[in-house]
């Protein structure tokens, strides 16, 4: 029951992404979070969060692969489907919230480092653990339906952290291995 109302609703979401929408305002565009504060199947909700709020959508495209399961060669071979899509690509310097949903078939995370200057989103090394180097994470949103760093986030949950950022440019990325040379990063800047 669970996994085919999660399905259904990521289902519906990877149809909007093929259409072409923008990564920027996705989420927000297609009311992917329903109230904005719940897991797309609902398993779990976030608490009120302090200062901005920003929407997270972590999706790697694996519905359309047929849900659960391996299959990892083929959600790469899909396209572009691992994606880091926030709900908004500026925000105000200050206390700022991530509020991050897992749309896809895999754990997810998210972690938020400042961009060095010179430098664009997707460019960093990734290293021969196929990740990249995380030492300057300002935070990251790591944890099954709670706060801060954790094991991952679990497809269908959320998690999310609030965080003091600075005026600069950032880079939210996902770095479990693999997905951030898969296309999962995306550009915030805080004015
Ligand atoms: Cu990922």
């Amino acid at each position: 029951m669970r996994l085919s109302t999660r399905t259904l609703i990521v289902a519906g979401s990877a149809t909007v992404v093929l259409a072409g929408m923008s990564t920027v305002g996705w989420a927000a565009a297609t009311g992917g979070f329903r109230d904005a504060a719940t897991a797309p199947n609902g398993q779990c909700s976030a608490p009120a969060l302090s200062g901005t709020v920003v929407d997270v959508t972590l999706a790697d495209g694996g519905a359309m692969m047929g849900g659960e399961g391996g299959m990892m060669g083929g959600y790469y071979a899909v396209g572009g489907m691992m994606r880091v899509l926030a709900s908004t690509s500026q925000v105000a310097a200050g206390s700022v919230s991530f509020r991050v949903a897992n749309a896809g078939s895999l754990v997810h995370e998210l972690v938020i480092l400042p961009l060095p200057a010179g430098q664009a989103v997707g460019e960093r090394a990734v290293n021969s653990n196929s990740s990249v180097d995380e030492s300057d994470s300002l935070a990251e949103a790591s944890r099954t339906c709670g706060a801060g760093a954790g094991d991952g986030i679990n497809p269908g949950a959320i998690g999310w952290v609030t965080v003091n950022l600075p005026v600069g440019n950032y880079e939210l990325i996902c770095d479990r291995p693999g997905h951030y040379a898969a296309g999962m990063f995306s550009e915030l800047t805080v004015t």
